[in-house]
């Protein structure tokens, strides 16, 4: 276990929170990796999107023996088992949504893998579960940690806070 990877959970179709739960349980049996940490569900307006659908989030924190590449091919191939199918549209619908937000403290720019995620800090459906589990965690290319990324965010999409305890 020597790295500690942040995961983003999204689901926006189907049953999202047990989506989301599901992904959880199964992130969890990935390989020489352990669940830290789980979020509340929070329910969130679509960002970006051309849906209209709102989305259920969350956040796990998960140590891992699993290097960048191949965590992302596991939750590549968790979201395919899951039902969900690649879509020629852009943030379309799915079932379940599987982002890499931090790694360790790693800066990462690879065909496919970018690490922080690109766009954490524009998001407050991320940036709300992530401050919930890691507000000191620190942001290795911006200025601050999650908490103060969060202060920050220009982002007036709504979110209903988490109802339901974390967990899978
Ligand atoms: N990729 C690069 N870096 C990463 C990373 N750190 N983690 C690549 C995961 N994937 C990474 O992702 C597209 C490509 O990003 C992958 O091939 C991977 O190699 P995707 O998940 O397959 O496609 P996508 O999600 O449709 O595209 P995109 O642009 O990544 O969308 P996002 O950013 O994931 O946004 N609104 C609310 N309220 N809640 C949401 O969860 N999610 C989205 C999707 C839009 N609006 C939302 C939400
Ligand atoms: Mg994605």
């Amino acid at each position: 276990m020597r790295h500690r990877a942040y995961i983003g959970v999204g689901s926006n179709q189907g049953d999202k929170e047990a989506n989301c739960r599901r992904a959880v349980r199964e992130i969890g049996g990935m390989p020489q990796t352990r669940l830290r940490q789980v979020s509340s569900w929070f329910a969130t307006e679509p960002w970006g999107a051309a849906s209209s659908e709102w989305y259920v989030n969350g956040a796990v924190a998960v140590d891992t023996g699993l290097e960048p590449q191949t965590l992302l091919r596991h939750c590549q191939a968790l979201e395919a088992r899951m039902g969900r199918r690649p879509s020629p549209v852009r943030w379309a619908d799915r079932v379940i949504d599987l982002d890499i937000l931090f790694f360790d403290d790693m800066v990462l720019e690879e065909p496919g893998l970018t690490i922080p995620h690109p766009e954490l800090h524009r998001r407050r459906f991320v940036l709300v579960p992530l401050c919930e589990i890691a507000p000191d965690l620190r942001h290795p290319r911006l200025d601050g940690d999650v908490r103060g990324l969060l202060a920050r965010v220009d982002d007036d999409k709504r979110i209903r806070e988490g109802t339901s305890p974390g967990g899978a």
